[in-house]
């Protein structure tokens, strides 16, 4: 078979690379922003409607309550989402806001390609301008966000996905995107019980666990893989040491199988980690935004204590 032809049927190289090196190491790993493509984001889009899944309903109800205010804050901004995925947030801040043009990110071209198309029919009054990318890099932005300064919107607690070095980091680098002047308006998922964690992650009807395995499939489809999927079981730990939710894919007998042209091996028991999910007291949280370069300027909560809206400048 030729180079090319082997290429041809290999998938994103990036996706590949991340297996390979993943896979390769004592505990097995492949990074959560992987869990997205079409089959993904639609099953994650159905988690977020769990009765078990608290954080998406309730920043959502932050989001009613309290964007008027972060509105008034904030004044004229060009808003640039990240992680935009179907944007269902979007339209309750950018509803409340004088917008001078919206840039969701995302690194899913297809998915955001759709809810960007959505959301400029729902919102006629809204310039939306979609990039497709990793935010987790320094972008350019188009340059009509240049004409005010911008806010940065990043909901979800998307930040959890990354141990607090990375988080930090990310943290800078959108604000080295957002240029000066620029405020963020972040949520964070807060520590609770550590059963009420778990059942959110591991969900009466099975959703999560197969978004978990969804993973596997992909590897499967994308990578030319023979990944036996049916051996391999979704499995959910509080981390105590991380103060993070794990989501890991643990093999239920020895198996061998092989992904983007290697061969693996993996021993009953052993797992392959896909997830953390940081969880941050609201001390916590500020002293991560201000380790990042933001100062945080106030912050909104539930009730319950269960999810916090941070916002912050530069
Ligand atoms: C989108 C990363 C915030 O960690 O809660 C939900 C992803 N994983 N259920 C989270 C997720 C399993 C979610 N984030």
């Amino acid at each position: 078979m030729s180079a090319v032809a082997v290429r041809a049927r290999s998938g994103d190289p990036a996706f590949a690379a991340d297996v390979l090196t993943g896979l390769s190491r004592p505990q097995k790993t492949v990074p959560a922003r992987w869990f997205y493509d079409h089959r993904g984001s639609e099953l994650f889009e159905e988690i977020t409607r769990l009765p078990e899944y608290y954080p998406t309903r309730t920043e959502i109800g932050l989001l009613k309550r309290h964007a008027a205010e972060v509105a008034e804050l904030a004044g004229r901004r060009a808003v640039v989402e990240f992680g935009s995925g179907s944007s269902r947030k979007t339209p309750l801040l950018l509803g409340a806001m004088d917008v001078s043009v919206y840039v969701p990110i995302d690194i899913s071209g297809e998915f955001l390609r759709a809810s960007a198309r959505a959301l400029a029919e729902a919102m006629p009054g809204v310039n939306v301008i979609p990039q497709e990318g990793d935010f987790t890099h320094r972008l350019d932005l188009p340059s009509e966000v240049a004409q005010s300064p911008a806010l940065g919107f990043f909901p979800g607690s998307t930040i959890g996905n990354f141990a607090a070095p990375r988080a930090v980091a990310l943290l800078q680098t959108i604000g080295e995107t957002l240029g000066e002047d620029a405020m963020l308006l972040i949520g964070i998922d807060r520590k609770k019980p550590v059963e009420r964690l778990i059942r959110a992650y591991d969900d009466s009807q099975g959703l999560t666990a197969a978004f978990n395995l969804n993973l596997l499939e992909r590897m499967n489809r994308e990578l030319d893989g023979d990944i036996p999927v049916e051996g391999f079981r979704h499995e959910v730990r509080w981390n105590t040491d991380h103060n993070r939710i794990e989501m890991h894919l643990r093999a239920e007998r020895n198996m061998r199988f092989h992904v983007a042209g290697e061969a693996f091996a993996i021993a009953e028991g052993e797992t392959i980690h896909t997830e953390n999910s940081h969880k941050y007291n609201v001390d916590e949280a500020r002293l991560l935004l201000r380790a990042g370069g933001w100062t945080p300027l106030r912050d909104w909560s539930d009730e319950a204590g269960l999810f916090t809206l941070y916002l912050a400048s530069r």
